[in-house]
């Protein structure tokens, strides 16, 4: 029981936990609480320090969140394209971990890309890639931007609507100076055709937040697929 008291101490310095615990005979009760008080300490300074993003699925973290809370690198090879081919933005947001939530940190990257001025907001519209354009069809687009445009049915397209729709996209990028952004993974090619027609009568000053609101999109999707990855590992 010395042991157990002995050991309860040091876990007790160890974690700057200052109890009366100094006191060379703790009975049995005593050493048994602060066991548990050590214990518990540990546990909720390690789920409060060590993950970047802390999701509630059943008490379980996801393990590759929970390492990439380590270092910048990590948290870059994992999170550095939630926007697309913006890793600046996932360095940025770094310095506000621990995320308690994920919603905690699509909040933070949301914030981040409002605080831009408008040629910072144009110019993570100009990294995305044209849907169904060029890129999609040599194998040269990023392994997410793929998954979303092969799932929204860009890739088996209709003569007829690939050539519509790169016309669209043509016209759009000379009136906007920047690409059509729609949230591929929330919306089918007739949707995306819609909407880029409707879109492109909107003025500048409306359109630029409506498109940034697509990158959020497309971020939040990113980001739960990720985590989602991690917690079936
Ligand atoms: C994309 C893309 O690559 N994925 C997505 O959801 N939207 N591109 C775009 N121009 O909207």
């Amino acid at each position: 029981m010395l042991q157990f008291a002995l050991l309860a101490k040091s876990l007790l310095q160890l974690s700057s936990i200052r109890l009366h615990a100094n006191h060379p005979s703790l009975s049995c009760f005593d050493a048994a609480l602060c066991s548990w008080i050590v214990l518990h300490s540990l546990h909720h300074s390690y789920v409060r320090k060590a993950p970047a993003v802390c999701l509630a699925s059943g008490g379980r973290l996801p393990p590759r969140c929970l390492w990439s809370g380590r270092c910048p690198g990590d948290f870059l090879e994992i999170f550095g394209n939630v926007v697309e081919k913006c890793p600046l933005i996932t360095a940025a947001v770094w310095s506000a971990r621990p995320f308690a939530t994920l919603a905690d940190m699509e909040a933070r990257i949301a914030e981040f890309i409002d605080s831009l001025p408008a040629a910072g907001k144009a110019g993570i519209l100009r990294c995305h890639p044209d849907l169904a354009g060029r890129d999609l069809q040599s194998g040269t687009l990023t392994a997410e931007s793929e998954q979303e445009q092969v799932v929204a049915g860009l890739r088996s397209l209709e003569p007829a609507d690939a050539t519509r729709l790169r016309r669209l996209n043509l016209q759009y990028k000379e009136r906007f100076g920047y690409p059509f952004v729609i949230c591929a993974g929330l919306n089918d090619r007739a949707a995306i055709l819609r909407q880029l027609a409707e879109r492109f009568a909107n003025e500048p000053q409306r359109e630029l937040p409506l498109a940034i609101e697509e990158v959020k999109k497309i971020c939040c999707l990113r980001l739960r697929r990720i985590v989602a990855s991690d917690i079936k590992l």
